[in-house]
């Protein structure tokens, strides 16, 4: 038994987020925490709302609401959405917390105290039309990185470099779309990250078991140079968390946002420094973190610059998990054209289990990846309905009606043999692919282990056997009935509503196969269970068809 804390990326608190941001963060830690915990591991999750920046000002403005009640309702919302796709945070917290405010200064103070933090009298955009100073997301331009013409001043959407304001080309106000932009003078702080180049610079050169995507990323920014300029940590905004003695400027939402995963855990646990500092407990701790692709340069140079910089001894993150985008019908997902699935539209039309599966059995681990109403249709239906759902029905449909609602007594034979041996091979890579996030081998695994029930029922035939042998049939559906458990079991990090029904109906407890040949001994002669509710449906071509239509966008 060891102790993990997982992270996901926290989402930003302006708006419901799609699947392709579900698929890049929240729902891979969820498989993986659950998968964790249900080896025994002690597991602390946390997820929060990014509710800082000019983004959530401008949502709020947009809204028509004080950006306090603006950030406290989206928080509800979110976590309204969390809870309907089953994911099991152990809290689900808030970058705008008291926790974090307190966290977020004390860093700030300490990398001060280490010689870290310069005042800088900066040139910044200051707007003449809208009377105000321009922070990051108040300005748009041309990337001077690619040319992509729709740069936000915080990061290139289409490079993912990390930008100011003020090296935007052709920079314009986003607020209302002012070209009379000036650059004046105000005083900010800078975070001398440069000092810490050689020390991040080692660290990351030593994970040589990370996902390429992630270090590639990570040594990208560090090598090209700039990734590690001194950078501006403040802002000129009401909304964040103050910065002492500068009154009108608070902390840059990327400084505090990552923060907030430790103050998330603060908010809920008292005893959250034995996770998060290595001097009270956190040594044995194995931190482990999900991002989209455009994250990882804040969690592999900025964070970790918070952390070492701080002098103090607080945890690094131990391993991160990234991924590429997920597409939508050969485009993209388009919040202003309502193009794609998004989380709250998704629970409309199924229930969570049916998304999990099709996007964790497509997560874009590897290269970008593309959801098609075909695709996804076809995959539910064959994984979900015909090979497990299927199975599972039969099982119980044909017990019901040849022997009652009770496990038959009757023997094993070679045939059951064989089956333990491809089932214990195929469990050991399962568990393989899921210590190592590998979820698209994972699922691939799961499904193959589905598989093998459906093959065993084909060839041992109970229904055709049960007309001569009722005994032989009897020891057939006996096992059958212990893999419905088995599937139950291995499934949670996937499916874990399908797995709760089942082992409902199956009236047992769940937990995970150290040895296959005992966990299909669980369910002896003479348990009851009942027949359980179709899992799952299948997707009718109508349905596919309407559905494409009503997320097109315009
Ligand atoms: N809110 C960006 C995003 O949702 C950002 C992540 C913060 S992680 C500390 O993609
Ligand atoms: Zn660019």
């Amino acid at each position: 038994m060891a102790r993990y804390l997982v992270t996901s990326a926290i989402p930003y608190i302006n708006g419901i987020k799609h699947l392709g941001n579900l698929v890049g963060s929240q729902l891979p830690s969820d498989v993986f925490a659950r998968y964790l915990r249900a080896r025994g591991h002690e597991v602390m999750h946390i997820c929060a709302t990014d509710e800082h920046g000019s983004p959530a000002e401008l949502a709020a403005q947009k809204a028509g609401k004080p950006v306090a009640e603006y950030c406290a309702e989206m928080h509800e919302v979110q976590a309204e959405l969390a809870r309907g796709f089953r994911l099991a945070f152990d809290h689900f917290g808030r970058s705008s917390s008291p926790q974090n405010h307190e966290l977020t200064q004390h860093f700030a103070a300490q990398l001060a105290k280490q010689g870290l933090i310069a005042e800088v009298v900066e040139h910044q955009i200051y707007s003449v039309t809208d009377g105000r100073f321009l922070p990051d997301r108040y300005v748009e331009g041309t990337c001077p990185n690619c040319g992509f013409e729709s740069a936000r001043g915080d990061q290139c959407d289409n490079c993912t470099k990390q930008l100011d304001p003020t090296d935007l080309i052709n920079p314009r106000s986003t607020i209302s779309g002012a070209t009379d932009l000036e650059v004046r003078e105000t005083t900010h702080l800078h975070l001398k990250q440069s000092q810490l180049r050689a020390e991040l610079s080692d660290w990351i050169e030593g994970k040589h078991d990370w996902p390429l995507l992630t270090t590639s990323i990570a040594k990208k920014w560090l090598n090209d140079g700039d990734g590690l300029q001194d950078r501006g940590i403040t802002r000129d905004l009401d909304w964040g968390v103050p910065v002492p003695d500068l009154p009108g400027k608070v902390f840059y939402v990327w400084f505090d946002a990552p923060i907030a995963y430790i103050a998330a855990t603060a908010e809920k646990f008292d005893d959250w420094e034995r996770w998060w500092r290595t001097d009270k407990g956190a040594d044995d701790v194995t931190y482990v973190q999900f991002m989209g692709k455009d994250n990882v340069p804040f969690h592999t140079l900025s964070f970790p610059a918070t952390i070492i910089g701080s002098g103090e001894p607080w945890k690094l993150v131990d391993y991160i998990k990234s991924f590429n985008y997920l597409n939508y019908e050969g485009g993209q997902f388009s919040t202003s054209r309502g193009r794609g699935v998004f989380m709250d539209q998704a629970l409309g039309v199924l229930p969570s289990d049916y998304w999990r599966w099709w996007l964790m059995s497509n997560v874009p681990e590897t290269s970008d990846a593309q959801f098609t109403w075909e695709s996804f249709q076809a995959g539910c239906n064959k994984d979900l309905a015909d090979v497990l759902g299927n199975f599972v029905s039969r099982v119980t449909k044909f017990c019901r009606s040849k022997f009652g609602e009770e496990v038959p007594d009757g023997p094993m034979g070679e045939t059951e043999q064989a089956l333990i041996e491809e089932l214990t091979r195929r469990v050991t890579l399962y568990e393989g692919h899921m210590q190592a996030m590998e979820f698209r081998k994972a699922t691939a695994e799961l499904r193959a282990i589905w598989v093998a029930g459906n093959e065993y029922l084909q060839e041992t035939a109970p229904w055709a056997v049960f007309k001569q042998d009722p005994v032989h049939a009897a020891g057939i559906i006996r096992l059958a009935l212990n893999l419905c458990r088995l599937y139950a079991a291995l499934s949670v990090p996937f499916i874990p509503d399908a797995s709760a029904m089942l082992a409902e109906a199956l009236n047992t407890d769940l937990d995970w196969p150290d040895d296959v040949a005992s966990a299909l001994d669980t369910l002896k002669p003479g348990h009851a269970f009942s027949v359980p509710e179709n899992l799952f449906a299948k997707i009718t071509d109508e349905q596919r068809e309407e559905w494409q239509q009503t997320f097109q966008g315009r």
